[in-house]
């Protein structure tokens, strides 16, 4: 067992640590007040390649792997838990799902666009009727001609509104079962396509919305992998983006440990610093462990990736799990100690006891999370590992 990170890692790590000290955490407040998407940020991180480590070169991407991706998410949330979704909307439910499952051209299309952030993509599972039951989704793709025709109503989903391109599961046929499902390369600019933004406790200057599809007609060529293997495409997606979530919360509950660190020596009352109170020792110590759990848990789980293991969905899961249930644990022992301050919108911890929320809820809830481990430990869980 090798704990370390080698020096290439830790060089990215430290870039990126370096990038969203200088251009994301001083501006992350403003950009929520004002529900501002930074588009030229997420451009220079497309630039510097922050989106493309799992993605081989001939696509544009850096092939640093896994692990790499997951430090920059990590680095990324600690500054902005908003951008942090980038990572998901950019590449792991975007360009490396059409890299595992599309052919050549429509790699050569989407690829190198998306992880530069030339074009904006996003994914769209969640539906009104079809939150955690994903496979109840109404979404068709009727074929029709030498294409399909696409119908349905998507919600929940970061970018829609802006997005140039999006990955969008539906039905080619209901009749089949999970094999009716197929996945489709849709590019927004289409017609019969409309968004509208959603209003959100969190996650503020990273926009989400609804997308309608009326009679949207899709040439052959954007189904991607084959015709009713979209439950192939969606699952290993999903077990991609539940990574960089699991990130993003180890990510924002660093940032948190971080705020009540400089808090506790800081601040005085009953003349000595708040930090010798053994009650709020009681809540860093906690928060310090925690964060630990869920960094190795989301390391390992990155790590499992780059040896090939990419069917690794029960060791996502328990790191999606736990770095959700402690980040939420974490922006709340922040508030406690950081008080009036951490309550005031002035001051980043509100933004970041927002932020928090999601993780419990996307990506699939710590409820699916639960259950698919579960499943796994009481043997009822379906698809192999
Ligand atoms: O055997 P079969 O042919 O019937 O196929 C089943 C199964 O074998 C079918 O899917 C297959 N399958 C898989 N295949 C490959 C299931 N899991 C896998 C896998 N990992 N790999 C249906 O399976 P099932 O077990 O019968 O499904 P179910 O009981 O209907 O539900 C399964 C489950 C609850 C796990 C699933 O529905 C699920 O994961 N739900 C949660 C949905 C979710 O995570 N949604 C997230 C939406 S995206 C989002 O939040 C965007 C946020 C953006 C951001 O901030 O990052």
């Amino acid at each position: 067992m090798d704990f370390s990170l080698n020096e290439d890692l830790q060089a990215m790590q430290e870039l990126a640590r370096e990038f969203t000290q200088e251009n994301i955490a001083p501006y992350a407040d403003q950009w929520d007040k004002d529900h501002h998407y930074p588009a030229e940020v997420v451009q220079q991180m497309g630039e510097l390649g922050f989106f493309g480590c799992t993605i081989a070169e001939e696509y544009g991407g850096t092939d640093t792997g896994f692990l790499a991706q997951t430090l920059l998410c990590e680095e990324v949330a600690r500054g902005s838990s908003s951008l942090r979704v980038a990572f998901n909307t950019q590449c792991l439910g975007t360009a490396l799902s059409i890299q595992r499952h599309g052919t050549e051209e429509q790699k050569k299309k989407w690829i190198p666009d998306l992880i530069a952030a030339k074009k904006l993509g996003c994914f769209a599972i969640s539906e009104p009727n079809a939150g955690s039951d994903t496979m109840s989704m109404e979404t068709v793709a009727a074929p029709d001609g030498d294409g399909f025709v696409l119908n349905g109503s998507k919600t929940w989903i970061s970018l829609a509104t802006i997005a140039d391109m999006a990955l969008v599961y539906a039905y080619h046929d209901k009749s089949l079962g999970s094999k009716g499902l197929s996945a489709f390369l849709v590019d927004m600019h289409s017609d019969g396509i409309s968004t509208r933004e959603l209003e959100k406790l969190g996650t503020l200057h990273f926009p989400t919305g609804e997308i309608a599809f009326e009679d949207v007609r899709l040439p052959k060529e954007a189904l991607l992998g084959s015709l009713g293997g979209g439950v192939k495409v969606l699952f290993s997606s999903l077990n991609q983006t539940r990574i960089s979530c699991a990130a993003g919360g180890v990510g924002l509950a660093q940032a948190c440990l971080d705020a009540v660190t400089k808090y506790c020596n800081e601040r005085h009352q009953f003349g000595q610093p708040i930090g010798k109170f053994q009650m709020n020792q009681e809540l860093v110590a906690t928060m310090a462990a925690e964060l630990e759990a869920s960094r190795l848990l989301t390391y390992r789980a990155a790590w499992q990736k780059d040896q090939n293991q990419l069917g690794n969905v029960l060791e996502t899961c328990y790191a999606k799990f736990i770095a959700a249930e402690y980040v939420v644990r974490a922006a709340h022992a922040a508030m406690k100690i950081l008080g009036s301050y951490g309550y005031s919108t002035e001051y980043p911890v509100a933004r970041y006891y927002r932020d928090a929320a999601v993780y419990q809820i996307v990506e699939g809830t710590v409820n699916i999370q639960k259950m698919i481990i579960s499943q796994d430990q009481l043997g009822y869980r379906k698809a192999n590992r």
